[in-house]
């Protein structure tokens, strides 16, 4: 095996162990906004779950990490794209919230991966919590077995992840995994 095949194969190895293959169940739309919802089983952090969204298409259409802004397409991912409150087989997924670096009270500076406003929320009772005190809890996770309510969390328990597509929205510049990627776990 020469120099440069086993340089290749090694990072082809990377790139499988940096990026996991997901099983994807079936994208589904909803009319309510015209945008596509994917349900990816798998294990990966917050940020690999980021950057997977950010790399996906349907019939055009770019992926993020989903935002649910409203009661309704909240309702929709649970209900229909999760099935209710079926115990997610590897635990609840990710979905595309995150705080800011400045993260000092749980509560505060919680921002979109598309900058949508974060001005309608759904956390579960008693969250968010920052419960991980030495990693903190800068990130969103969705959780089917509550009601598809929410908690923050942080980033090194594996997940899977929820993708949403759209045209109209998209994950913005300020969002790209440049200024997000983690500052904390
Ligand atoms: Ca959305
Ligand atoms: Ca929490």
């Amino acid at each position: 095996m020469n120099a440069r095949y086993t340089a290749l194969l090694a990072l082809t190895l990377l790139a499988v162990a940096v990026f996991p293959q997901l099983a994807s169940a079936e994208a589904i739309l909803w009319e309510g906004n015209g945008h596509y919802y994917e349900y990816l089983d798998g294990l990966v952090t917050w940020e690999e779950a980021h950057i997977i969204a950010e790399n996906r298409t349907i019939f055009g259409s770019p992926g993020y990490l989903v935002t649910l802004t409203s009661q309704a397409e909240n309702d929709f991912v649970y209900n229909t794209v999760l099935g209710g409150d079926a115990p997610a087989p590897y635990g609840d997924p990710w979905i595309g919230g995150y705080q800011n670096s400045d993260h000092s009270e749980p509560i505060l500076n919680w921002h979109w991966v598309t900058e949508e406003e974060f001005t309608w929320s759904n956390w579960a009772p008693g969250e968010p919590n920052d419960w991980d005190e030495i990693y903190g809890e800068m990130y969103l996770q969705f959780t089917p077995a509550g009601g598809g309510m929410w908690n923050d969390h942080h980033s090194l328990n594996p997940k899977p992840m929820i993708v949403e597509y759209s045209d109209d929205v998209v994950a913005t510049e300020e969002s790209s995994w440049g200024a997000v990627k983690s500052l904390y776990r």
